[in-house]
């Protein structure tokens, strides 16, 4: 597959250094700003329901995380993002831990319900919880499932008709027409907290950037993979404190020329 594309897409985000709007858990807010900026984006925290609405407005991207919801929350998440979509800007949600407990579950339901949702980025057992499949799950970690992720990823694409992302050893982005395929990235980065978080706001960045979701969405998940790659050899063997430290180094030194060289991508 030609990398063109997330080269482009890439070298856009670093010169126009998009706004990202995250209303986000927190547990992974700081780590999430940290990612953004040593990325090349702007990141902005605003939750109250009283500001949302101008803040979705002036950003380039929403990104809306359920990890610690609570009642003001959802409500705030709700406001901004049909604030966001009535000025067409892209919507991100990471339906975290969704299936672990019915108020998250009903909660990512009701988001994608009354909110226009660009990308649906989770891991498998939380889209499968979030369109009805059967999936086990323990806290807010994907648990063991036997299922295909590709058929996963396609079926809500199409029940939602939105870009679905689901992320593990090979992220799938679907939908419902094409599927892609990105195998970059490390097994480490399941030992940091928040490393789903901070991808679903990267993907609000380039998304920001670049209005082909598909595309858009398959360029945040190599750039950020490539960087945990290169950061897991770095220093991945020293563990997890050491390599959260590299990895935002290393999605601040991020190239063209890495990304040209290590991008794993591949069409379904
Ligand atoms: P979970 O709670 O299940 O860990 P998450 O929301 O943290 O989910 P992940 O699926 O862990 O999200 O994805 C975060 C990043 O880690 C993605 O870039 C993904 O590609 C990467 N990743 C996850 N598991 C692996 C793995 N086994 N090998 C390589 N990369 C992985
Ligand atoms: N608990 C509630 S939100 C959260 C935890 C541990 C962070 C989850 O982050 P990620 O990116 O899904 O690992
Ligand atoms: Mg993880
Ligand atoms: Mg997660």
């Amino acid at each position: 597959m030609n990398k063109d594309f997330i080269i482009n897409s890439f070298e856009t985000l670093r010169s126009e250094t998009p706004l990202v709007h995250n209303i986000t858990n927190v547990v992974v807010t700081n780590f999430t700003a940290n990612g953004l900026l040593a990325l090349g984006a702007s990141p902005v925290m605003a939750n109250a329901i009283e500001e949302v609405a101008d803040m979705a407005k002036i950003a380039g991207a929403l990104v809306l995380n359920i990890g610690t919801l609570t009642a003001d929350s959802v409500e705030a998440m709700i406001v901004a993002g049909k604030t966001a979509n009535q000025f067409n800007k892209p919507v991100i949600f990471d339906p975290v831990g969704a299936g672990a407990t019915p108020y998250r579950t009903e909660t990512a339901r009701r988001i994608l319900a009354e909110v226009n949702v660009s990308v649906l980025r989770g891991n498998a057992a939380e889209i499968a919880n979030v369109i009805g499949e059967e999936w086990s799950i323990k806290g807010v970690d994907a648990g063991e499932g036997a299922g295909d992720v590709v058929s996963l990823a396609q079926k809500a694409a199409q029940m939602l008709n939105t870009v679905v992302v689901i992320t593990g050893k090979q992220d799938i982005i679907a939908n419902g027409k094409e599927t892609f395929i990105v195998e970059n990235g490390h097994p480490i980065l399941t030992k940091v907290t928040g490393t789903g978080c901070l991808l679903t706001s990267v993907i609000g960045a380039f998304t920001a950037v670049e209005d082909n979701l598909m595309e858009a969405t398959t360029a945040a998940l190599v750039c950020y993979g490539v960087a945990a790659e290169i950061a897991a050899e770095i220093k991945g063997q020293e563990g997890p404190g050491s390599f959260q430290i590299e990895f935002l180094n290393q999605l601040h030194h991020l190239s063209s020329e890495k990304i040209q060289l290590l991008a794993k991508v591949k069409i379904q």
